[in-house]
């Protein structure tokens, strides 16, 4: 290909970070400084600089693998591993019936890739039974955001606003390693005069940047919300007009609020009184503020009510869809965004549709060119999926995650899966998971092929191809344009990206995340769109005012306009693009929410306790996480050599305290053991952490893994597994 730089992004987190990529005379790849992309104007970490070493052909895979009669892995040409799948879908088709094969997918697939995805399981396979790993990541954000505001937009502003905002509130997110030139917005913050409170149980490289670091018990983030909305309304800090406007549900949630006194939680939470009066303080005071969640208190059995709680507290003060001030979830994955939109979730239709919903089965089956009652209904999520591998579940078509490393009740999942009729893996390298296949399908990876992705801010991006692939590797697209051939769908399979984002613009016209307005020319021009984008310019809603609502930022532009969502009637149809081209929605709700009367909800909900409270047997609390320099189950990381002499293994992260009862020493190792398993690793001592707690990242597989100890309690409303907390019992290791 060429060997000038291409600007393209990073193949990791939902920052998508730009980078310029040269492929160089060695075969290597250059990875340099993109300055034109606004969220991190050049700068990445440790792992993007890095992650052109994953397309070195020696630690990736180039050829099919099929399970011999001797039970390994051997070499195979495409088309004997694919007919092998073909055979094996057939089969268990015939046999169990179309919801005997189950699909997995991931959030680091592209929007053309998760499309497709979706579209194959329903059309071809007729399956309910497909799931992703976003289910662990965002799902219970995501549902509370659609409860309080109608729509599920991980950040309804861009990034670029934190710094002008007054303070914020980071709830569970360790950005400083999670997404590194993030905390450049946090920095700035500061500078501008605005506060950082950061609540974490441990005191995290983003907690030393705090005006204020909280220190709750993990699992308690409910019950501080709750305790700091008393607060606001015990000191005449509601902003009643806005409540009056804008919201409903405000009397229930008021009064669930007032039964949560400040020393009640305290006592729950272990934060003090006097930092809850501080931490409401510095929020009401100034003009705007944000609060910001990731995963500390989204991933419990009680993630959606968590995130209600916060979005409570936003709502009481005004301190949402107004310049400036808002909720919003820090989203994970590469495309964690627009891999929750477009139908690779067990509940959804492209374009952030319901299953369920007849007018979205048969907008989307026009488009896909079948009968709406041919479509199955929701099916289950993640976990439960998993869970049901074996059993009803029977042969597995996965792509994009690696379970073995990263679901909860680990060593139970693995034994799931190597009990499925059979199993096919599409994967860059061999994970763990792809270890256990019976067809593995090496295929093409972010620098050689042309995808879109949508970031953490809803802003959609052309990642374009840099590099030419290996022989020997294909791209999913081709995987899923073959094998549908082979189960007699010869048409609607495009390997084309670019085609297969124009059928998912129709299919997303008129939903809540419409892109019908984005064309890859537009992304290559304007350096990404945020969504809604319409196909045409969306008139205003009746009733609302005129676009003056950017008015507070003068460098707005089209940034102050606000999005006509939830509102069919307002939208044209798809296809009649007669007006100037819809600038995008970089900022959501400074008019009205999208729920049908344009008003924010209020929950009502009261603390309770984890699923799994520590007792004599397991008197210790773990919570997980990440480190800076390792990925997700490290599938890919892990085979960095710069990356892994940074990060070479597992860890138990533990107060001197703990240590000293236990008596270990520093890099010692300890047993954590929990009802589901047990796992051994190095101490970290630090009084950085709660003395009641534990940490361990969950990077890694074998005997360190943090997954064989989680809890998969399930959040009653998002199906999140509670990562964040489970009781432990620790155990000196006598080497
Ligand atoms: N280096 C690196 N970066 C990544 C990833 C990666 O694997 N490695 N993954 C990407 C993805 S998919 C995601 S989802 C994001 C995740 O990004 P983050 O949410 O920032 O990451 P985590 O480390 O999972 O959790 C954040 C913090 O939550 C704290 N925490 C634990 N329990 C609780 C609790 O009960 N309450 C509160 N308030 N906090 C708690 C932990 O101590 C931790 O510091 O990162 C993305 N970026
Ligand atoms: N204990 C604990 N467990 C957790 C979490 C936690 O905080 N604590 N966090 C959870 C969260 S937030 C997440 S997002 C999950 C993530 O966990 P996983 O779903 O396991 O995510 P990855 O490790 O990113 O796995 C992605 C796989 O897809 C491959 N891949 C990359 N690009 C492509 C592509 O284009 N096509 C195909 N076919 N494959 C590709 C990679 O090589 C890798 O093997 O883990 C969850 N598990
Ligand atoms: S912060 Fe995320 S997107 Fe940026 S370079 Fe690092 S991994 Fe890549
Ligand atoms: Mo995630």
């Amino acid at each position: 290909m060429q060997n000038t730089a291409t600007p393209t992004h990073c193949p990791y987190c939902a920052l998508q970070c730009g980078m310029n990529l040269t492929p160089a005379p060695d075969g290597t790849v250059e990875v340099s400084e993109r300055t034109d992309f606004p969220v991190n104007r050049g700068a990445l970490c440790g792992k993007g600089r890095t992650a052109a070493a994953v397309l070195a052909r020696d630690v990736r895979l180039t050829s099919p693998l099929v399970r011999d009669e001797g039970g390994a892995l051997v070499p195979a040409s495409w088309d004997e591993a694919l007919e092998r799948i073909a055979e094996a879908l057939r089969r268990t088709r015939a046999e169990y019936g179309p919801d005997g094969v189950g699909v997995f997918g991931g959030g680091g697939l592209t929007n053309e890739k998760a499309y497709t995805l979706g579209k194959f399981a329903r059309v071809v396979l007729g399956t309910s039974q497909i799931d992703y790993n976003g289910r662990f990541c965002m799902s219970s954000a995501a549902a509370a955001g659609i409860k309080a505001f109608g729509l599920d937009r991980g950040l309804p502003f861009p990034l670029e606003d934190i710094p002008r905002t007054g303070c914020v509130i980071l709830v569970g997110s360790n950005l400083a390693e999670t997404m590194p030139p993030s905390l450049r917005f946090l920095t700035e913050l500061k500078e501008n005069g605005g506060t950082l409170v950061v609540i974490d149980p441990r005191r995290t490289k983003t907690a030393e940047q705090a005006d204020l670091h909280l220190a709750p018990r993990p699992g308690t983030d409910l019950a501080l919300a709750l305790g700091l909305l008393h607060l606001v309304i015990a000191e005449g800090r509601v902003d009643e007009e806005y409540v009056q406007e804008r919201t409903v549900g405000w009397e229930d949630a008021r009064a669930a609020a007032m039964a949560h006194w400040p020393e009640y939680v305290e006592r729950i939470t272990g934060v003090s009184v006097p930092q809850l009066r501080e931490t409401v303080r510095l929020f009401c005071e100034p003009e705007s503020a944000m609060v910001l969640t990731a995963r500390g208190p989204e991933q419990q059995s009680k993630g959606t009510d968590t995130v209600g709680a916060w979005i409570n507290l936003c709502l009481a003060t005004g301190r949402a869809g107004r310049p400036l001030s808002g909720y919003g979830c820090l989203t994970g994955q590469g495309n964690g965004q627009g891999g929750r939109e477009h139908g690779q979730k067990a509940d959804q239709l492209p374009g952030y549709r319901k299953l369920d919903d007849p007018a979205a089965r048969a907008h989307v089956a026009e488009v896909w060119g079948v009968d709406p009652d041919s479509l199955p209904g929701p099916g289950r999520s993640a976990y439960e999926l998993l869970d049901a591998l074996g059993t009803d579940i029977r042969s597995l078509l996965l792509m994009a995650s690696n379970p073995v490393v990263s679901a909860p009740r680990a060593a139970h999942i693995e034994e799931r899966i190597r009990s499925l009729d059979f199993l096919a893996v599409c994967d860059v390298v061999l994970s763990e998971t792809a270890e256990l296949a019976d067809v593995v399908l090496p295929v093409t990876q972010w620098a050689e092929e042309t995808g879109t992705t949508t970031s953490l801010e809803g802003r959609v991006l052309l990642r374009r191809q840099a590099v030419t692939p290996p022989d020997g590797v294909r791209s999913d697209l081709e995987v899923l344009h073959e094998l549908a051939a082979r189960l007699g769908v010869e048409k609607g399979f495009p390997t084309d990206p670019e085609e297969v984002f124009e059928e998912l613009r129709r299919a997303s016209a008129g939903g809540a995340a419409d892109y019908s307005g984005i064309t890859y020319r537009r992304l290559a021009e304007e350096n990404g769109v945020f969504w809604p984008c319409p196909a045409v310019e969306a008139e205003e809603p009746a009733g609302s005012p005129s676009p003056a609502t950017g008015s507070a930022d003068p460098t707005a532009d089209t940034a102050g306009r606000s999005a006509v969502v939830g509102d069919p009637a307002s939208r044209p149809a798809a296809g009649d693009a007669t007006g100037p081209a819809h600038p995008g929605t970089p900022r959501l709700f400074l008019d009205r929410f999208a729920t049908p009367d344009g008003r924010a909800r209020f929950v009502s909900v009261s603390h309770r306790a984890t699923a799994e409270e520590p007792d004599d047997e397991y008197p210790v609390l773990l919570t997980t996480g990440r480190v800076v320099a390792q990925y997700q189950s490290g599938a890919q990381t892990r085979r960095v050599t710069e990356l892994n002499a940074a990060a070479p293994g597992p860890f138990v992260e533990l107060h001197p305290r703990l240590a000293a009862r236990l008596g270990a020493a520093e890099g010692d190792p300890v047993a954590v053991v929990s009802r589901r398993g047990r796992a051994v690793a190095p101490a970290r001592i630090t009084n950085a952490i709660r003395p009641d707690t534990v940490f361990m990242p969950f990077h890694w597989p074998g005997e360190g893994r943090a997954n064989s100890l989680t809890n998969p309690a399930l959040d009653p409303t998002s199906r999140m597994p509670e990562f964040k907390t489970c009781a432990v019992r620790l155990e000196a290791v006598r080497p």
